[in-house]
C-alpha cells in the first residue's frame, strides 16, 4: 500500500426509514453487515461497514432512519444518525423518486444545512419507475431544496448507476492510510449479528406492531458439551407484551420454529459451526420507553 496514492475515508449514509440505506451498505462491502427488511427502522444502530480494495478504502456509517420518534427508543436512534454525520469525509444522503420533497426528508435537510461537508442525493429505487424520465422531476425539486455535491439515481438492488456514485466517493475522500485491516468488515461482534440475524427473521416473519416491539439478545454461546462440532447459543427475545409473546411462539409453536430454523441458516454463517439455538420468548413490558431496560437491551447512548 502506498500511502501516497491509496485512498481512505469515512462516508454516512443518511434518509428517511426503509430508502434503502443497509441494503447499498451491504453491496458495497460485499457482506451482510446490516439487516434489512420491508418494514420501517429496521435498523436500530450504527453499523460500520468497510470497503477495502487495492487502492482506497471507505468505512461506511449505516444509520438508523430518521423519523419523528415517539419512543426513548426512537430517539436514540435518531440522535444516533446525525450524530454519524459528524467526523466524516462525505455524507450520503439516500431518498427514493417522489414527486415532491417529502416533509420527512425536508426536516432531514434542514439539519444538514449546518454541514460544511459535500452531501450526495442517493435517489434509490429507481427500478421501480414507470418512465426513467420521470426522475428528472426528483431531481429537480431536491436540487432546489440543497446544494447537493452531487446527485445519483441509483437502484441497489439491480446495481444500476452505482460505479458513478463511487467514483465520486473515492474523488472527495482524502489521500490517506488503510485503518482497517483487509479482513474486517464490520465493528459489530458476532453476538451483535447473532441477535440481528434473528430480529431480522422475526421482522420478515411478522407485521404490524410486532417488528417495532421486539428486541433480541445473546445470552450465552459455548461449545456444546456433548459434542465438540456443535456450538450452543442461547437467545432471549423480548416483547411489550404477553399478546406478542403469543404471536411469536405461533399456534403450536409453529412461528418460532420458523424463526429459529431461519436464523439458524445465519448464524452457523457467522460462527463457521453446527449450531444448537435455543430461543427463548420473555415480556418487557414498555421497553423502548424504560431506559433501563434499553441500557439491559443495548441500546445505549454509546452503543447505538
Ligand atoms: N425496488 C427496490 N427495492 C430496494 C432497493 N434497495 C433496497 N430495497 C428494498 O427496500 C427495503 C428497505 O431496505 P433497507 O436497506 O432495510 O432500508 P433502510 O433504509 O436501511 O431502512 P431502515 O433501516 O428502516 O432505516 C427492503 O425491502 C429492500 O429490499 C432498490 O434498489 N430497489
Ligand atoms: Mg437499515
Amino acid at each position: 500500500m502506498q500511502i501516497d496514492t491509496f485512498k481512505s475515508g469515512f462516508v454516512a449514509v443518511i434518509g428517511r426509514p426503509n430508502v434503502g440505506k443497509s441494503t447499498f451498505v451491504n453491496q458495497m462491502v460485499g457482506k451482510k453487515v446490516a439487516i434489512i427488511s420491508n418494514k420501517p427502522q429496521t435498523t436500530r444502530n450504527r453499523i460500520l461497514g468497510v470497503m477495502t480494495t487495492p487502492t482506497f478504502q471507505i468505512a461506511f456509517t449505516d444509520t438508523p432512519g430518521i423519523h419523528k420518534a415517539h419512543t426513548e427508543l426512537g430517539r436514540r436512534m435518531v440522535h444516533a444518525s446525525y450524530e454519524a454525520t459528524s467526523g466524516v469525509d462525505c455524507i450520503l444522503f439516500m431518498t427514493t423518486p417522489l414527486k415532491q420533497v417529502l416533509h420527512g426528508d425536508e426536516i432531514i435537510l434542514e439539519n444538514l444545512k449546518k454541514t460544511k461537508l459535500p452531501v450526495f442525493l442517493v435517489i434509490n429505487k429507481v427500478d421501480q419507475l414507470k418512465h426513467f424520465n420521470d426522475i428528472d422531476l426528483t431531481i429537480a425539486l431536491y436540487k432546489d431544496f440543497y446544494p447537493f455535491a452531487g446527485i445519483y439515481p441509483v437502484s441497489v438492488l439491480e446495481n444500476k448507476n452505482l460505479d458513478h456514485l463511487l467514483e465520486d466517493i473515492v474523488r472527495v475522500i482524502p489521500f490517506g492510510p488503510k485503518y482497517y485491516p483487509d479482513d474486517m468488515c464490520s465493528d459489530h461482534s458476532d453476538r451483535f449479528l447473532m441477535a440481528e440475524a434473528i430480529r431480522e427473521k422475526i421482522l420478515n416473519l411478522t407485521k404490524e406492531e410486532i417488528p417495532h416491539s421486539i428486541a433480541c439478545i445473546i445470552d450465552d454461546v459455548k461449545k456444546c458439551p456433548t459434542n465438540e462440532a456443535y456450538t450452543d447459543v442461547y437467545a432471549t427475545i423480548f416483547v411489550e407484551r404477553e399478546s406478542q409473546k403469543k404471536i411469536i411462539i405461533g399456534k403450536n409453536g409453529d412461528m418460532i420454529k420458523q424463526i429459529k430454523e431461519k436464523s439458524l441458516m445465519d448464524i452457523k454463517k457467522i460462527l463457521n459451526s453446527k449450531v444448537h439455538l435455543e430461543l427463548w420468548v420473555k415480556v418487557k413490558k414498555d421497553w423502548k420507553d424504560r431506559p433501563n431496560d434499553l441500557s439491559t437491551l443495548g441500546y445505549t447512548q454509546e452503543n447505538l
